[in-house]
């Protein structure tokens, strides 16, 4: 039973009784549908027997109140269909928040309409509490939620919110979110620094911070700063980053400090270290004179290396050294080039190019029986000319700890491709 009238601009504060077959009896009755704040008056009653009932409508203030302005509409209608009801957040599995987590809900009736939704909290220790009443809310003018004080909930994980709507006859729906949690506590983390290669002197080297702890929800993402000197400023290197590693390239002669911070899943955010931060480095580069083929640093100007297995020695002087060489092969004959580390931390990277010094063949970083050295095998089905680029994998590793040696060998022999006649590239390009 729905009066509407103060809705419409009546003088009417309703009162609506639900009377019983006798017409006395009253079963039900409702002033406000929302006490003082919505006069209109609202009824809903689950019958409890077959028969006539009787409703009845006055003034609150009867009898002194009446007349042509005091106008209402009446509504009776019967609702045997149960609202829905969702809770909208906290979605199961998240992380509440620890100060205060409000609870929104979707609920709706698509006949009597949603009359009130109580709310529910459930601690993650199942065996020891019980549901606890949050909020029972009749007033849905402000959406079907509540602002939820959670900084007396204790940290931990496995607890529920659950819902409970209901509509103008009583008909209900629930809903829960479960596998709740509450964490307070940041997370621990700290950076550390290790070389490319074992103790490596090189521009670049690794900052690690995959130490990373936290107590309940998890680390969500990374933040790390670095500074240039004792004097320098914290700057961001990474923000908000999964990655626990990054390779930082500095120059000859500095020390950088690196620290870091990390949030969990709930949004705990540790603290960074003060003073010189978790840890620092200083880049101290071996310096190293150019080796003996130096400048040998394009295919126009490489050196000539023979095929009779005799070594060269090279290293890498400066950060992005290359080393081109050259060589004639004959046809039908199989090389093996290899390079050998004899510097300590020489990771080479050979390449082979046909006599236009730009057409890649083949190349090699590691040799699986000799790393960090590199090998390659190839055949000529042409006689004449061929380029080879030595670098190193790491293009900011450079100095005394670079040398290495390199030598190709004829080492096999196979029937070239018969009626083949191969040309220089540049005889070819003419045609
Ligand atoms: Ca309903
Ligand atoms: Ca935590
Ligand atoms: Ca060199
Ligand atoms: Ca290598």
């Amino acid at each position: 039973m729905d009066i509407d009238a103060k809705d419409n601009g009546s003088l009417l504060d309703s009162y609506i009784f639900l009377l019983d077959g006798d017409g006395t009896n009253v079963l039900a009755e409702n002033d406000d549908e929302i006490l003082y704040e919505v006069q209109d008056s609202h009824l809903g009653y689950q019958l409890p027997h077959d028969g006539t009932y009787y409703i009845k409508v006055r003034a609150w203030d009867h009898p002194s109140a009446g007349g042509s302005d005091y106008f209402y509409d009446i509504t009776l209608l019967r609702d045997e269909i149960s609202p829905s009801a969702r809770i909208t957040s906290p979605d199961h599995n998240a992380w509440l928040d620890p100060d205060l987590q409000t609870i929104t809900t979707d609920v709706s009736d698509s006949e009597s309409g949603i009359r009130h939704v109580t709310f529910y909290w459930h601690d993650a220790d199942w065996e020891n509490s019980d549901w606890i009443v949050l909020e029972d809310d009749w007033d849905g003018r402000d959406g079907w939620t509540y602002d939820w004080d959670t900084s007396g909930i204790p940290e931990q994980q496995g607890g529920a919110v659950y819902i409970y709507a209901y509509d103008w006859a009583g008909n209900y729906a629930g809903w829960g979110s479960y596998s709740l949690g509450m964490d307070r506590t940041p997370p621990t983390v700290s950076a550390s620094v290790s070389p490319l290669y074992g103790d490596a002197p090189f521009l670049d080297f690794w900052v690690t911070w995959w130490d990373g702890w936290d107590n309940l929800a998890g680390i969500a993402s990374y933040d790390v700063q670095y500074r240039d000197g004792p004097g320098g400023t914290w700057t961001n290197l990474l923000t908000g980053t999964a990655d626990t590693y990054t390779r930082f390239v500095g120059q000859d002669g500095h020390t950088y400090y690196f620290r870091t911070r990390a949030r969990d899943w709930a949004g705990n955010l540790s603290t960074y270290a003060g003073g010189d931060g978790d840890v620092q480095h200083t880049v101290q580069i071996c310096a190293t004179a150019a080796d003996a083929y130096e400048g040998d640093d394009s295919h126009a100007v490489a050196k000539t290396i023979a095929t009779d297995g005799s070594w060269q020695s090279h290293n890498f002087h400066a950060a992005g050294d290359q080393d081109w060489l050259q060589f004639t092969a004959t046809a039908g004959v199989t090389y093996t080039l290899v390079t050998t580390n004899t510097g300590g931390h020489a990771d080479t990277v050979l390449y082979l190019y046909e006599d236009d010094g730009t057409t890649l063949i083949d190349s090699n970083d590691d040799d699986p029986d000799n790393w960090p050295a590199s090998r390659l095998e190839w055949g000529a089905d042409r006689g004449g000319v061929y380029y080879v680029k030595v670098e190193h994998w790491d293009p900011y590793a450079y100095g005394c700890t670079t040398g290495y040696d390199l030598s190709i060998a004829e080492t096999g022999s196979f029937e070239p491709p018969a009626n083949n006649v191969y040309l220089p590239v540049i005889m070819r390009k003419a045609q």
